[in-house]
């Protein structure tokens, strides 16, 4: 691919010049932010990242800001998962559906407080659904997409880094918890979360002019523990079973064909957008759901567009990410299969670019 041409509708972040001089070799776009694809290599920082430790700017992961009185409400509306039970210092992976039930985004809301809220989204407008829906029922909260940038520290020595600068403590936060932390005299809201499953936190930075003393800082303090800049890894996010919206999943899929169904809980979450929509498809169970492939043979190129999957001749189904795994020795990947052929150890064919593969469902993802 040729490179991208650097322009002012192309967001970069407050870390860019610490990814830059880091020699990032690749970039995706997401959100219309830079998102850094790789530095060394996809095989050398994956494995770098189940080793060490790594420092990922994930600024494109955008929050959207509720603010006000009707905060909470309005963040009901937009999830089919039960938040009344949420304490503010919590984060929950949402599901965020249309009115027929199509997924719009699967971010992680943040509860800062009962009347504020962020919401860290994946890949798509979401701030656009939000404002709509707000003003189109006259709420009282302001939705807005606040200077706020999060920045991911992952890999096993993520805690031992994180001690050092924000103390000891930091090692007790507990999954998907946040607590406020202290750097150059401003608070930071610390989530213990990640895009990995190597474990790690996410800090989100309000206030881009501290974004390169932030990095800085980690970079001194974490020498020697060989801390690199990484960014998610698609290897490992296919192992460890990771969606992404845009790629495995898009508005013509429910949550309970993504696998997130135990992140909605339909008939209490009063007042959800899409709720008739999504009790009428629970009810009747999906017919395709996403299942975890081992696609056999020698690496498999890029996954840029559906890999249509084959059961006897007969479509059941498509690949939408795909990666060689060093760690497993087979190419891991991520499908959507259909009832008749999602069972675990079911045989398929997927047509890849470079011909036809054979594949098996997996019981479970590799990590
Ligand atoms: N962190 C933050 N914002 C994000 C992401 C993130 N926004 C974009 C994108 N990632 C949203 N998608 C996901 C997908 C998976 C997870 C988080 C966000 C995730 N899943 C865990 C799992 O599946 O093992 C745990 C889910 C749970 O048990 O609640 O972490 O990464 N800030």
């Amino acid at each position: 691919m040729a490179l991208i041409a650097p322009s002012r509708r192309l967001r970069r972040t407050p870390f860019s010049d610490g990814v830059e001089a880091a020699g990032v070799k690749g970039y995706t776009v997401y959100n219309r932010m830079l998102l850094p694809t790789v530095f060394e290599s996809v095989e050398a920082d994956y494995h770098h990242l189940k080793r060490h430790v790594q420092v990922w700017d994930v600024s494109c992961e955008r929050q959207v800001e509720l603010r006000g009185p009707d905060a909470a409400r309005l963040m009901q509306m937009l999830t089919p998962r039960d938040l009344r039970g949420m304490t503010a210092g919590q984060c929950f992976y949402v599901p965020i559906v249309d009115e027929t039930g199509g997924m719009l985004n699967d971010p992680v809301a943040v509860k800062l407080s009962e009347d504020r809220w962020w919401i860290s989204i994946a890949d798509s407008d979401l701030l656009l659904w939000v404002k709509g829906i707000a003003n189109g029922w006259r709420l009282d909260v302001l939705v807005d997409e606040p200077d706020v940038s999060p920045l991911a520290i992952q890999g096993p020595k993520a805690d031992e880094l994180m001690a050092r600068l924000f103390g000891e403590d930091i090692r007790s936060l507990r999954f998907f918890r946040f607590g406020i932390y202290q750097f150059e005299g401003r608070d930071l809201v610390i989530a213990r979360s990640g895009y990995s499953k190597q474990g790690g936190y996410e800090i989100y930075l309000e206030g881009s002019d501290m974004g390169m003393p932030l990095w800085n800082r980690l970079f001194e303090l974490g020498a020697d523990l060989e801390v690199r800049a990484g960014c998610p890894n698609l290897i490992e996010r296919i192992e460890g079973g990771l969606l992404s919206y845009g790629n495995d999943m898009t508005d013509d899929n429910t949550p309970h064909e993504c696998g997130l169904g135990k992140f909605c809980n339909t008939h209490t979450a009063i007042g959800c957008i899409g709720r008739d929509a999504l009790l009428r498809v629970a009810k009747e169970g999906p017919v395709q759901q996403i299942r975890p492939i081992a696609i056999k043979g020698d690496a498999v190129g890029p996954c840029d567009r559906l890999w249509p999957v084959f059961a006897n001749g007969r479509k059941v189904g498509h690949v939408s990410s795909a990666a060689w795994s060093p760690d497993f020795n087979t190419n891991v990947a991520i499908g959507m299969v259909r009832m008749t052929h999602w069972d675990a150890g079911t045989a398929l064919e997927v047509e890849t670019p470079d011909g036809m593969r054979a594949a098996t469902v997996q019981e479970k993802f590799w990590i």
